[in-house]
């Protein structure tokens, strides 16, 4: 029987509900008990991570692994591991030296409440930490899976990834880029880690077929650059209250964005013709692939 589309919806709102509170859960098990020492430290760790965030990427890990067939037990730690770095990347861009900005999911940035100095070990344990967990995992049982995450994590997080994404960024305030330069940009900066998330999901499968790796990496690739699209389009529409952040930053700090090469309206376009082709990735599949047709639809929809 097909289901009303409103039903479906609320099916995946309820399931996207459950995952970000069995997220949350993983990440409170996982991250060090702030009184152990040092015990600021771990404080700030959990102050960064806990408690926010859409946990987009941890929903595409475990959209992917089903899609794969993992069960959840399996997508956990991959899933917070993606959130860690994630977290990690959040707490850094916010510092003096990068994007200066007092206000994150809805609370002063981590420097803010606890100086620059914790902050910058806040990232540092984070980042160490998202690779520790994957290794130690013991629901992961082959050695070559875990190997083969850590390896997605690393490359999405590093100079051909995100740090290298961040890196353009920085270099290119008050300097128009190109559309293909900002695309080269996002690619690294944002999809990179949105991808990864993904393929962890994916790879959280005891035996995952190729066509659904290929399937999941090619939705992926068009749904992480549609994501900073529509990151794009919200920075430039939508206030500081409702995206918990502060809004038109990209304006403030006289960067590229979709929205200053393209306008608003060809920019919403472009979102539509990624969600596209993310789509499309798909079409050789059934309801199998539907959580990942509705995270591909909120991702385009959300307000914040
Ligand atoms: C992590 C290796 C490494 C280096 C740090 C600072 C930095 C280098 C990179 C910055 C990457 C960054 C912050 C990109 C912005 C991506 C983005 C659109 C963030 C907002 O993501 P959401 O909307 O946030 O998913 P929530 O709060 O919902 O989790």
């Amino acid at each position: 029987m097909i289901e009303p589309v409103n039903e479906q919806t609320n099916a995946f709102n309820a399931w996207a509900h459950n995952m970000q509170m069995r997220v949350e859960d993983v990440l409170n098990t996982h991250l060090p008990p702030s009184n152990t020492s040092p015990m600021r430290l771990h404080e700030a760790m959990r102050y960064a991570t806990l408690g926010g965030g859409k946990r987009v990427r941890a929903l595409l890990a475990y959209a992917a692994g089903e899609f794969c067939g993992a069960g959840l037990n399996k997508i956990d730690v991959p899933a917070a591991a993606v959130e860690i770095i994630h977290a990690f990347s959040l707490v850094h861009d916010d510092l003096p030296c990068m994007d200066n900005d007092d206000l994150r999911r809805g609370k002063p940035t981590t420097h803010k409440q606890y100086g620059d100095a914790l902050a910058l070990l806040v990232g540092d344990a984070l980042q160490s930490l998202a690779f520790q967990l994957i290794s130690q995992d013991k629901q992961l049982k082959s050695a070559t899976q875990k190997l083969q995450m850590l390896h997605i994590l690393a490359l999405a997080s590093g100079s051909r990834g995100m740090a290298g994404g961040q890196a353009i960024d920085i270099e290119s305030i008050g300097i128009p880029l190109s559309r293909a330069e900002l695309e080269h940009m996002h690619i690294q900066k944002t999809g990179a880690l949105i991808r990864a998330g993904a393929l962890l999901g994916a790879y959280s499968a005891d035996k995952p077929k190729d066509d659904k790796i290929k399937a999941v990496d090619h939705f992926a690739k068009s749904i992480g650059l549609a994501f900073q699209v529509v990151d794009d389009i919200l920075d430039a529409e939508a206030n500081t209250q409702a995206l918990g952040k502060t809004a038109g930053k990209d304006q403030l700090h006289n960067k590229s964005t979709y929205v200053t090469i393209l306008g608003l309206s060809a920019a919403k376009q472009l979102a539509s013709e990624l969600h596209a082709n993310a789509m499309a990735a798909l079409s050789f599949y059934g309801r199998e692939a539907d959580l990942l047709r509705h995270l591909a639809n909120f991702i385009i929809h959300r307000s914040f």
